[in-house]
């Protein structure tokens, strides 16, 4: 196995149900990526140690993934020059918008990149690491090509199916 390039980064081990989507696409990519759980505010510790030593250790980009108020990508933002990804969980009782809200609204300087909530989130976030990576990696960025080649193919075809 070489050397994870990527960190995902659970909130809590319910995160994982949606995140799972999100970790067969760097499977099918094969990537490899390192799985943590950790919360900024029940082991705000282990967000700290893991933050400071995530680009030493060969890390890449991080994908964070948490619900509620959720602080996860913000805090890990704030420790790294690293980029990160954040995916908003869906929530029952206010449906993701409060991940959402406190995943996105990030001050000036400390960017997280927020994708949508859930499931779709937790895809698109894969993607979007893979195209981070793809920036200096000849494989990644052809084998990203070929997926876009079929994204586009898939409209085309159902097109044809089209019956009016
Ligand atoms: C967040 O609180 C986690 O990311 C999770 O989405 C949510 C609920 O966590 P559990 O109570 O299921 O551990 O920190």
């Amino acid at each position: 196995m070489t050397k994870p390039r990527v960190a995902v980064i659970l909130g809590s081990d319910s995160d994982l149900p949606t995140m799972e989507e999100g970790l067969k696409v760097l499977k099918d990519f094969k990537v490899s990526f390192e799985l943590r759980i950790m919360s900024a505010h029940r082991s705000p510790d282990l967000v700290h140690d893991f933050a400071r030593s995530a680009e030493k250790k060969g890390i890449k980009v991080v994908i964070a993934a948490a619900g509620g108020a959720a602080h996860l990508a913000g805090v890990i933002a704030s420790l790294t020059r690293l980029p990160v990804i954040g995916v908003p969980m869906e929530t029952s009782s206010l449906s993701g918008m409060d991940s959402l809200l406190s995943t996105v609204q990030m001050p000036y300087g400390v960017p997280v990149a927020t994708m949508a909530i859930g499931k779709s989130g937790a895809r698109n976030a894969s993607i979007f690491a893979l195209q981070i990576l793809g920036l200096t990696d000849k494989k990644i960025a052809g084998e990203l090509n070929a997926f876009k080649k079929r994204l586009e193919a898939d409209v085309i075809a159902k097109n044809k199916k089209l019956k009016l």
